[in-house]
């Protein structure tokens, strides 16, 4: 496959390529892709040097398969062009998630709606796909009707400039912000920016993505998405209410047999899923799982993942395995 890394020298590129070296993508030639700035600049990718090009000469050698994260920006103008060349893209920006002509995929849970017609496909929003990784079984055996959700985000999913402000803070110099606050010893209820509805757009994604990808618009979710001064893995408080009432060893046995998930839940032990656990790893961990005694049907969670990797990365390149696989590229 010649595969094409787009924003290969951005947070989320670096841990793709990793990824990619990891689980051994089929990759016959690699296209290292960034903005002019970095164009001409070298690259290593296991081991071997790669100059990184623009993406008017990506788009020119028409990849089989173009994986982007380089912005929203750089998605809308430039997935098409990489479409119309014949690239299949598969793209972990915002910007054609809630296209209804896009699908928006978590592989393990509707990859099988992928077709070779699909040129363009959405990765979804890092806190969404940790979240539908433990939602979706569930919902499936107990169905769900509304699903309440606090994230805990950690600076890295704001990106380089948000990470270098953490750090001064903890070294005490100053520097370039990349928040309205400080973000060390604080919690910023402000994720992505505000919206007219007073929600913002981090918070919407929650809402709107899963509907999506579990294809059933039934259950609705209402969201809050703060910052925490964590440097990598998004952790998420969810409160579910089931139509269906459930057994809490059903649950973990449930959740336990999940592709993707690991169950880390032992009270006796101070056992529950934390970013310093999930970092560099690829399953969405789900702990203090209990019932949520004040309703009927409801029950409470604490999901952990790697934003960079399945929440971003992995995802992605899971769905380029997929489009291998099924040869559907
Ligand atoms: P560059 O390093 O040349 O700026 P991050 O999310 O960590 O900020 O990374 C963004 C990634 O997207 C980087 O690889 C960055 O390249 C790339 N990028 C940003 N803007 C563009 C653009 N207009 N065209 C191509 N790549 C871009
Ligand atoms: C965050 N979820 O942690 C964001 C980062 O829509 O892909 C990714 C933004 C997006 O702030």
């Amino acid at each position: 496959m010649k595969i094409a890394v787009v924003g290969a020298t951005g947070m989320v590129g670096e841990v793709m390529l990793k990824v990619l070296a990891e689980r051994n993508f089929p990759i016959t030639e690699l296209l290292l892709v960034a903005s002019e700035r970095s164009v001409g600049k070298k690259l290593a990718y296991k081991g071997v040097d790669y100059t990184i090009i623009g993406l008017a000469d990506a788009v020119a050698a028409k990849p089989d398969i173009a994986i982007f994260s380089a912005g929203g920006d750089t998605s809308l103008e430039w997935a098409p062009k990489f479409a119309e060349a014949g690239t299949t893209v598969v793209d972990n920006s915002s910007a054609w998630r809630m296209d209804p002509t896009k699908k928006l995929v978590v592989p393990e849970i509707n990859a099988s709606e992928l077709t070779a017609e699909d040129k363009i496909i959405a990765n979804p929003n890092c806190s969404t796909i940790q979240l539908v990784m433990a939602l979706s079984p569930l919902h499936n055996k107990y169905k769900m009707k509304r699903v309440v959700v606090s994230t805990y985000q950690s600076v890295s999913g704001t990106g380089v400039k948000a990470v270098q402000q953490l750090e001064n803070e903890i070294a005490g110099v100053e520097g370039e912000m990349a928040y309205p606050y400080p973000i060390g010893r604080n919690a910023l209820p402000h994720c992505d920016v505000f919206l007219e509805n007073g929600y913002t757009k981090e918070e919407m994604k929650l809402a709107r993505e899963p509907q999506k990808i579990l294809n059933d618009r039934t259950f609705s979710i209402s969201a809050t998405a703060v910052r925490i001064p964590t440097a990598g893995g998004h952790s998420e408080s969810v409160n579910i209410e089931f139509e269906n009432d459930y057994e809490l060893n059903e649950v973990r046995s449930i959740l336990n047999d999940t592709p993707g998930v690991t169950v880390q839940d032992n009270p006796d032990t101070n056992t529950y899923p934390m970013p310093i656990y999930a970092h560099d790893k690829d399953d969405v961990f789900v702990g203090r799982i209990r019932r949520d005694e004040t309703q009927p049907n409801s029950i409470n969670m604490w999901i952990v993942a790697d934003n960079l990797r399945k929440g971003a990365a992995t995802n992605a390149v899971q769905i380029a395995e997929y489009l291998v696989d099924k040869k559907l590229v």
